[in-house]
């Protein structure tokens, strides 16, 4: 399939060999026996695509993720499918959209006999490993996770959900002892990941490395000092659609937000750094992405779940020079959830499995296929948790496409915005005269989509009565004394940290 690892071997090797004996290391000990790429995907929870320095934000300070960016492939039109949490990571080991693998809401369990990335690229001989947040479990968000539900990772040191990153626990492999990190849990899992990144046996197989971390999810004043310190008594500039009422609130999410970012960054660096004195930096491509935005205070809402550009797009950073040279690299490709796992198996030259419904856009941005997507699908299935009816929520079907958001509700048009012309989303274009045969075409493109996804866009509960799950009062799955299936959960954690 590909021919990246055919590009001159014996140059490469005679290179690599040079410069490992100035550095004064063995090549013999470094040296890794395989041809395939190391994977190290960095899944970060709730960092909106606008929030970055290399995004344009004059405010954030992300140094490493800028490097990173200018030596990467930036996918500056990704998007989060259905942005929320389980449904993203659900999509993100199956390659499925959200009606097919069933998690459309939090707290429900991943079908364990699904054929998921842990799965497959540990019987392409991949050695598989999972650390952080989990949250495709159902079983409470503090329980033991047994390895019969850890689909196919072979290291594991992950929890289901929490938000507590300074009092942050996991479990261990199939270990049911609840241990608890050491300090703010981004940075000492990093450290753990670096330091599993020098066992000597790294070298034997390819790796797949998720490192899922918690924050910058809200609650937004928990980063460590330090990056607090970074952005107090700073104003930033807000974004225009944040209402001028809520400006001071935002004011102060935003230090808070920010800061997480900066110790991510940190985090960033800590990782290259390592990968660098292992020389596994060659080999390793390095995926940064985020499970969904944040609006925090965009059209006078927090979080996400919502159609707008602050809760669905997300950062994506493919750093992998043998595919896209040193420099970095821009692509509006319009990669969603489910076409990341076909994505990167493609990469690796891993066969997608038929149970895959994403698409592979390995090749797209290497530039040797055309790209032919012209529009991708969002959806809200069933609105629960911080985006209920009573806020608001409602089911929505949409389509994103590189420059407008079409967006149906069980009623019928509702949301229509020309991105480019509107980038902060003010003026909902729906029913517009002028734009009758754009918003029909968006509309006709909409309906083949879910025709193709077998989608009939039913209200929520429908889906919720077929799936069987147990929902509270306000339509959301319980997580915290009873699970999805209605049964008792023994480690009753609600996953957030008491603030005063
Ligand atoms: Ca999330």
């Amino acid at each position: 399939m590909l021919n990246l690892f055919e590009m001159k071997p014996r140059k490469r090797y005679h290179r690599g060999i040079l410069c490992l004996l100035l550095w004064g290391i063995s090549p013999l000990l470094l040296a890794q026996k395989t041809s395939k790429p190391n994977i190290l995907y960095i899944l970060v929870d709730q960092w909106r695509a606008q929030s970055a320095g290399y995004a344009g934000n004059q405010d954030v300070h992300t140094p490493q993720l800028d490097r990173l960016a200018s030596q990467s492939m930036n996918l500056t039109h990704a998007v989060s499918g259905m942005p929320v949490c389980s449904p993203h990571r659900a999509s993100f080991l199956t390659g499925q959209y959200p009606l097919t693998h069933g998690v459309f809401m939090n707290d429900v369990l991943l079908d364990t006999n699904q054929i998921t990335l842990g799965k497959v690229f540990k019987s392409a001989g991949y050695q598989t490993a999972f650390w952080g947040k989990w949250h495709v479990d159902g079983h409470g968000r503090s329980s033991y996770i047994p390895v019969t539900r850890q689909q196919g990772f072979d290291d594991w040191k992950a929890l289901e959900c929490t938000h507590d990153y300074n009092n942050s626990a996991y479990y261990e492999g199939n270990s049911p002892v609840k241990k608890v990190w050491e300090t703010y849990d981004a940075i000492a899992q990093t450290q753990d990941v670096c330091q599993y990144l020098t066992k000597p046996s790294k070298r034997d197989k390819p790796f797949f490395l998720v490192l899922s971390i918690g924050s910058p999810h809200d609650p937004y004043q928990t980063a460590p000092e330090k990056y607090q310190r970074m952005y107090a008594g700073k104003t930033f500039q807000l974004r225009e659609n944040v209402p001028a009422e809520l400006a001071e609130k935002v004011q102060q999410d935003l230090r808070g937000y920010y800061a997480h970012m900066s110790a991510i960054d940190d985090c960033i660096g800590m990782l290259r750094k390592t990968l660098h004195e292992q020389g596994l930096d060659k080999n390793t491509m390095i995926v940064f992405t985020s499970d969904h935005g944040d609006l925090v205070g965009s059209h006078g809402a927090w979080n996400k779940q919502q159609a707008y550009d602050e809760s669905i797009r997300v950062p994506f950073l493919i750093h992998y020079p043998k595919a896209f040279g040193p420099k970095g690299k821009k692509s509006k490709a319009l990669i969603n959830s489910p076409d990341i796992m076909p994505t990167l198996l493609g990469f690796s030259g891993i066969k997608v499995p038929n149970s895959v419904e994403g698409k592979d856009f390995s090749r797209i941005l290497m530039g040797q296929q055309k790209n032919d997507v012209t529009h991708t699908l969002i959806s809200c299935v069933q609105p629960f948790g911080q985006w209920t009816r009573a806020r608001g929520g409602k089911e929505y079907r949409g389509l994103m496409t590189e420059k407008y958001t079409y967006v149906r509700d069980l009623k019928g048009p509702w949301l229509l915005f020309d991105r480019e012309k509107d980038p902060f989303q003010m003026q909902n274009l729906i029913g517009q005269a002028s734009l009758a045969a754009l918003q029909n075409s968006l509309d006709q493109d909409l309906t083949k989509e879910l025709k193709k996804r077998n989608d009939a866009f039913l209200p929520g509960l429908d889906y919720v009565k077929k799936w069987k799950y147990v929902i509270d009062a306000t339509e959301t799955v319980p997580y915290v004394k009873i699970n999805y299936q209605g049964l008792p959960i023994s480690d009753t954690s609600s996953g957030y940290p008491n603030l005063k």
